[in-house]
């Protein structure tokens, strides 16, 4: 039957997430959204045959044709929102980061092992971009030898009023982490973060780029550019280095024009742009997984150690201390094989 969703958060991800599951995706209808802005949730729903229009997540989560949940609220509000979720027993998307910090993470971690299985989908959606599955399926191949470091590029036109530079590690960093956990199948151990002087684009107080080196227990070694003021458009980009070749993703392969005297083609504006396709299929994989009664996908597990490594990032970014990572032990729920 339709799967019936609650969309918990209605800005930006929230309202795209209900546009895809209204227009796009198959197998889902958007039950109910909810925002703690009444007026918001409610020009959403408006747009949206049959669709409810709520201010308290648990209120949405109990009504009727509600059989699943899209958390696409600040990470703040997710811990809260996951344990209600759990309540019902109900199966979640949950967009990224799973909490904000370790120990939050790892209560959602608890909540879920002791519910018995996983409930959880964390949308760490690079994974389902058609270039990082190409990669992942190559370095799992082992044409490359082993993946000695990656060379990762990440940057953001401009930052939403209120950026900080905890940000730039939890929900931007934190995709890289994930991406370095997924492709080498090893753990990050370590984090460095180094500043130089920031841009003069950088809003007042941000320091803005930042180099972010990870360690992982295999002693691969990954350096990261976060850089999200960069001005001219969004740009993902990932080579890995591996002992007989590299392979690289994010060049833009769009249409390219010579003309003038100059080559070149278009950079995509920001990650709904540039993730279009990925977020369509992780959403898609995660109906389709939800009706067959099963969880897939990146786990609470890789929510909870990338939130770890994000914790040790944002500690080594205001001491300039290389961090260690410490995990709690992994729970037999989160067998390797839901990489
Ligand atoms: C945002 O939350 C994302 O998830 C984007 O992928 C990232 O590029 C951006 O920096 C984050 O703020």
């Amino acid at each position: 039957r339709t799967l019936g969703v609650a969309v918990i958060g209605t800005g930006r991800m929230g309202s795209d997430h209900a546009r895809r599951i209204d227009e796009v995706v198959s197998g889902a209808r958007v039950a109910a959204v909810v925002d703690i802005d009444a007026d918001r949730a409610a020009a959403v729903a408006a747009r949206i045959d049959g669709c409810t229009s709520w201010t308290d997540p648990a209120a949405a989560m109990a009504a009727d044709g509600v059989d699943a949940v899209l958390i696409a609220s600040p990470g703040p509000a997710h811990e809260a929102a996951l344990l209600e979720a759990f309540a019902h027993d109900l199966p979640v998307l949950c967009e990224k980061p799973l909490t904000p910090d370790a120990a939050s993470a790892l209560r959602v971690l608890e909540a879920e092992t002791r519910l018995g299985h996983r409930r959880v989908q964390v949308g760490f959606m690079r994974r389902y971009d058609e270039e990082y599955a190409q990669l992942k399926s190559l370095l799992a191949r082992g044409d490359l030898g082993r993946t000695l470091m990656l060379h990762c590029v990440h940057r953001n036109a401009s930052t939403p009023p209120g950026f900080t530079g905890q940000m730039m590690i939890n929900d931007s960093v934190v995709h890289e982490i994930d991406v370095t956990r997924w492709l080498l199948e090893q753990e990050v151990t370590a984090v460095t973060v180094l500043r130089p002087a920031p841009s003069s684009a950088a809003p007042e107080g941000l320091s803005d780029p930042q180099l972010v080196l990870l360690e992982t227990s295999g002693g691969a070694v990954v350096d990261v550019e976060i850089f999200v003021n960069c001005g001219f458009g969004y740009q993902v980009r990932c080579e890995a280095v591996g002992e007989r070749g590299t392979a690289r993703v994010g060049d833009a392969h769009g249409l390219c024009v010579d003309a003038g005297g100059r080559w070149g083609g278009p950079i995509a504006a920001d990650f709904v742009e540039r993730f279009r396709d990925a977020y369509d299929r992780q959403v898609q994989a995660w109906v389709d997984a939800t009706r067959r009664g099963e969880v897939t996908g990146p786990s609470a597990w890789d929510g909870y150690a990338a939130a770890a490594a994000c914790e040790a990032g944002v500690r080594a970014q205001a001491t300039g201390a290389r961090t260690p990572v410490t995990l709690a032990e992994r729970p037999a729920l989160y067998a390797p094989e839901g990489r």
